[in-house]
């Protein structure tokens, strides 16, 4: 694409700015990269003051991936690729971070990042078809496109107790760890929340704090993670699966280097057990991803294997009370997030770590010295940690004060049910594209990289197919969005994880519209739609 392009565009109220992008996570640096390949000014704004995202944000002990780290790649690079070196099958959030800043080093993209400089509100205006942007720096920005790569689990859920501001201890949210770590050994801790960070956390914590106390609303089904040290040997097998991985990952299900290879309904029942058996030593997000596909859609199947997992987690425990606390009863494998875990189990058979069920007791405050639960028990802590987790997929965009045409607000527009068209764009919202947003393949229905890249480009192609064709403007149409989540919801019909409470479906938020947020369908399906509509020339969008 020639610059001349930009030329065509209408003058922009003192910028120059072709393309404000929000976020340097895994999706924002990529996005900056490819629009300087297409020949377009760009630049990142990013809140935190540092770049990683997801991986800048979520320093708390223990933070790693539950992808694996050869899989959890750009792949559009083979040199990049080959360049970093991972040092174990599972990195930690360290790794991770320190990957990303090699990459933004590797494509020179820090002189057009801005750290420290948070969107507050972005707002569409007709009259010159920009958008106007404000950030926390107090900057104003006139950008022909906004493309939103905010993450889908970024927004924290923070305040959550009353009396949280009164606690004379150390409180933390764990997706706001402080960059100088916090010093927990010999304190009295509590942890609340056991989804896949709580779980991080605790197994991080237990050989460290003084007293680790665990408070527990709803058990997660755990899957022990295999992890190792990469040997020399086992670093170049892994680079030079590269181009293996970069022509089947971005055309798998899920973006994983493992798919379902039996049907359940094939198998003898000593033959199922065997692959289950298999996939769980395998120590990885295989077991729940790729042993069986019918465990996300059929309720015998799935009580079959819930019941495999929990016998599994009985039996590490060895102890009844324990069990009923910490092994889920009332909700199927697979339908909430399955964390991956090294030890979680075994930290509670240690005298100093303590499991507190607080479903049936809730927690009611935080009181100046610890919490309180619903019957007036207090626990005594020098520190909380708050796993409570985040407003998933529509979080960190509604925190943005986003306007689209005629003034029309996201938050608005959410409240009244969540709609996107292919999780990329809005019916209303004019050059606002997202990635990693409501209604795309994402999280652990997607290994994040993979899906990102491929939004992230269909973004980019399209604002050069706009720009090429001598428009400004691209907006779906409201019968295309419509069809999209009519699609979405008749798929999302079909999985249990639709049917059961979790982030996923938003109901970990009060007040949230239900509908399951990750489109279920399977990326490549996703794919296929979302090719077929730029060969047609973005059928069902309005380019003028
Ligand atoms: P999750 O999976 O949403 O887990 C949050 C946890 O916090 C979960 O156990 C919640 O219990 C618990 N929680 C939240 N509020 C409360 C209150 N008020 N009282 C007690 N317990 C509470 O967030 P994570 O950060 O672990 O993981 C999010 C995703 O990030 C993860 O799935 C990966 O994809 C990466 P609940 O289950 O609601 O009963």
């Amino acid at each position: 694409m020639s610059n001349k392009i930009i030329e065509k565009a209408p003058a922009g109220a003192g910028t120059e700015l072709d393309v404000l992008i929000i976020g340097a996570g895994v999706s924002g640096l990529y996005q900056l990269h490819l629009m300087r390949e297409k020949g377009l000014t760009a630049r990142i704004c990013e809140a935190g003051s540092g770049i990683g995202g997801t991986w800048f944000w979520n320093r708390y002990p223990g933070a790693r991936l539950d992808s694996e780290s050869p899989s959890y790649q750009y792949l559009f690079s083979e040199e990049l690729y080959r360049n970093w070196t991972w040092s174990e099958r599972f990195a930690t959030q360290a790794e991770v971070e320190a990957w990303l800043n090699y990459v933004a080093d590797s494509l020179a993209l820090r002189q057009d990042i801005d750290l420290d400089t948070a969107v507050t509100s972005a707002v569409w205006d007709e009259s010159i078809l920009r958008w106007t942007v404000q950030t926390s720096r107090g900057t104003t920005l006139r950008p022909r496109f906004v493309i939103a790569c905010c993450g889908m689990l970024s927004a924290p859920l923070t305040d959550q107790f009353p009396g949280q501001t009164l606690f004379k201890g150390q409180i933390f949210h764990t997706a706001r760890w402080p960059a100088t770590g916090a010093n927990l050994a010999g304190k009295r801790v509590g942890v609340i929340g056991t989804g896949a960070t709580g779980i991080q956390v605790v197994q991080a914590l237990a050989p460290v704090a003084g007293e680790l106390t665990v408070f527990v609303r709803t058990p997660h089904y755990a899957l022990p993670m295999q992890n190792v040290q990469y040997s020399a040997v086992e670093i170049e097998a892994y680079k030079s699966n590269f181009r293996a991985l970069q022509d089947q990952l971005p055309v798998s299900f899920g973006g994983f280097d493992f798919a379902p290879e039996y049907a359940w309904a094939d198998l003898s029942p000593e033959k199922r057990l065997e692959i289950l058996e298999a996939c769980y030593s395998d120590g990885s997000l295989k077991f729940w991803l790729a042993s069986f596909a019918e465990l996300f859609v059929d309720e015998e199947v799935n009580a079959e294997i819930s019941a495999f997992i929990r016998a599994k987690m009985r039996a590490r425990l060895n102890d009844d009370r324990l069990s009923e606390i910490l092994v889920p009863a009332d909700y199927g494998f697979g339908t909430r997030r399955v964390p991956l875990e090294n030890g979680f189990l075994e930290a509670f058979l240690q005298p100093n770590v303590h499991a507190v069920p607080v479903k049936s007791n809730p927690i009611a405050a935080v009181t100046p010295t610890g919490l309180q639960l619903a019957d007036g028990t207090v626990h005594e802590l020098d520190a909380i940690i708050m796993a409570t987790g985040f407003d998933a997929g529509t979080g960190a965009f509604a925190r943005i004060d986003f306007r689209g045409r005629d003034g029309l607000s996201l938050r608005d527009h959410w409240q009244k049910g969540v709609s996107t068209a292919f999780g990329l764009q809005m019916n209303g919202f004019p050059n606002l594209f997202m990635t990693g947003a409501p209604l795309a393949p994402s999280a652990a229905l997607c290994n994040m990289p993979i899906c990102l890249q491929f939004q992230n480009e269909w973004i980019a192609d399209c604002i050069e197919h706009v720009l090429e064709n001598g428009g400004h403007v691209i907006e779906p149409t409201a019968q295309i969005e419509r069809e999209w989540v009519e699609h979405h919801d008749l798929v999302a019909a079909s999985v249990l994880m639709s049917k059961t409470d979790s982030w996923y479906v938003g109901s970990n938020v009060a007040g949230k519209p239900r509908r399951l947020l990750a489109y279920a369908g399977g990326a490549d399906a996703y794919r296929t739609r979302c090719l077929e509509i730029a060969e047609s020339g973005y059928s069902g969008f309005d380019i003028h």
